[in-house]
């Protein structure tokens, strides 16, 4: 059966590569040639101001691209189980040093397909079934393998939940309760303190996080996964040494591939570690992804890396600032990193997150509906959005484009989803969209 296929890369500036994978596939498969194309197109014509989200360097997302998919390399550089493996073990063990330079730690263990698989690969290095370990609940910015009941590591092991500051008469509202997890963690001993979220917008404060830890024996894991290009490049402070173990992703504010990453500065953790990765929840490596992480790292060594993360964190101020100035409601009145989360509650009763999202996304602005901390509706309708400012940052917006995105938002929740409104926005989004092309 012949589809009918319209191929058209609009106002994508694509680099000669990507042109060229167009090129090919138009002529062997036209179907995917035009989802590709007009992904290239969305991308290009839309904000993304997902938190987790980013656009990857021509380099980076080409790595991703070559010969380095075709080989099985199970095991480490130099002990591997398939012959053939020499540049394998030169892309594995340049990724591994160009981590470890990053990160300013000794040991990294780049083979994690995910930041959930890194999480799940230090639970089965560190602990037994029905162990107790202490987090942020999901639904106040933690994350699924935090010990979310419908995760592996909710089933398995046992989680405390340590709360943020719910009363919003302090000026703390928001923020971490340290107090609480000093107290949670006395009564309950874990074995594993986490911290490190998906949608807290303020500094972590590792020094106690560690001071804690030590006082009931547990091991200290920072999943830095959101924070860790700004980790990275001092936009954020460092996790180490305070941390035991740090996991992460690398595509998130860190504009590596799509993977995981593990560090330590503890040999014994570190050979734990690597077991547990292969053999103990891992197969075959992806070497194509770990070749693109050690281009990633290489790019995130670079001067300005260090510019592109402080400009994160100043664009999300301003869109921070901007929305505020409006009379929209943040949690924890504002951001210290790369996001923030809009609590809807307080600006229209009836709006959900859901439905906020589906209005922007009409609009072109692309964001993710979330829980704000104590939200009685359900992750599928949420009484918030989260907001942030790593891939327009990436694009080239700076503090005047993100006051501007923020007018859009503004108008867009005040029309309550009029069309007309709602279509203006549009039209200049893609007007600033096209003073900024995506990396090429
Ligand atoms: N889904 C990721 C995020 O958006 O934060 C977390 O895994």
């Amino acid at each position: 059966m012949t589809t009918q296929t319209s191929i058209n890369t609009g106002s994508a500036n694509l680099d000669v590569l990507s042109e060229g994978l167009i090129e090919l596939l138009r002529r062997n498969d036209p179907e995917v040639a035009s989802i590709l194309a007009d992904e290239a197109d969305r991308q290009a014509s839309t904000i993304e101001l997902i938190a987790s989200e980013n656009h990857v360097s021509p380099a980076v997302m080409h790595a991703m691209g070559s010969w380095m998919t075709n080989k099985y390399a199970e095991g480490y550089p130099g002990k591997r189980y398939y012959s053939g493996c020499i540049n394998y073990d030169r892309a594995e063990q340049l990724a591994i040093d160009r981590a470890t330079e990053l990160f300013d730690c000794k040991y990294a263990n780049v083979q994690t397909h995910s930041g959930a698989n890194a999480n799940l690969a230090v639970y089965f290095a560190l602990l037994d079934p029905g162990d107790t370990i202490m987090s942020v609940v999901l639904s106040d910015g933690g994350h699924l393998t935090h010990g979310s009941p419908v995760s592996i590591s909710g089933k398995w092991l046992k989680p405390i939940h340590y709360p943020l500051i719910y009363d919003e008469s302090r000026d703390d509202y928001g923020y971490i309760d340290y107090d609480a997890v000093e107290k949670l963690a006395i009564e309950h001993e874990p074995k594993i303190l986490l911290c490190g979220y998906s949608a807290y917008s303020r500094v972590i404060n590792f020094a106690r996080f560690r001071e804690i830890a030590d006082m009931v024996g547990a091991t200290l894991v920072a999943d830095i996964a959101h924070i860790a290009g700004l980790c990275a490049a001092g936009a954020h402070p460092s996790p180490f040494p305070y941390s035991h173990i740090v996991t992460t992703t690398t595509h998130k504010t860190l504009r590596g591939p799509r993977g995981g990453l593990i560090l330590t500065n503890d040999e014994e953790l570190a050979k734990a570690i690597n077991k547990a990765v292969f053999p103990g929840t891992q197969g075959g490596p992806l070497m194509h992804i770990i070749t693109a992480k050690a281009v990633a790292f290489a790019e995130a060594l670079k001067p300005e890396f260090k510019t592109y993360a402080a400009q994160i964190v100043a664009n999300a101020k301003a869109l921070a600032d901007t929305l505020m100035n409006c009379g929209h409601h943040l949690l924890s009145n504002g951001t210290d990193n790369h996001l923030m989360l809009m609590d809807l509650r307080k600006f229209d009763t009836e709006l959900t997150g859901k439905q906020a999202a589906i209005w922007l996304d009409d609009a072109g602005i692309i964001v993710n509906k979330n829980t704000v901390a104590n939200d009685e509706r359900s992750p599928f309708q949420t009484s918030g959005i989260r907001l942030g400012s790593p891939a327009v940052t990436t694009r080239g917006f700076k503090e005047n484009e993100m006051r501007q995105v923020g007018a859009f938002i503004d108008r867009v929740l005040r029309s309550k989803g009029d069309e007309a409104v709602i279509s203006a926005v549009h039209a200049e989004v893609r007007e600033i969209c096209a003073q900024f092309p995506l990396p090429h």
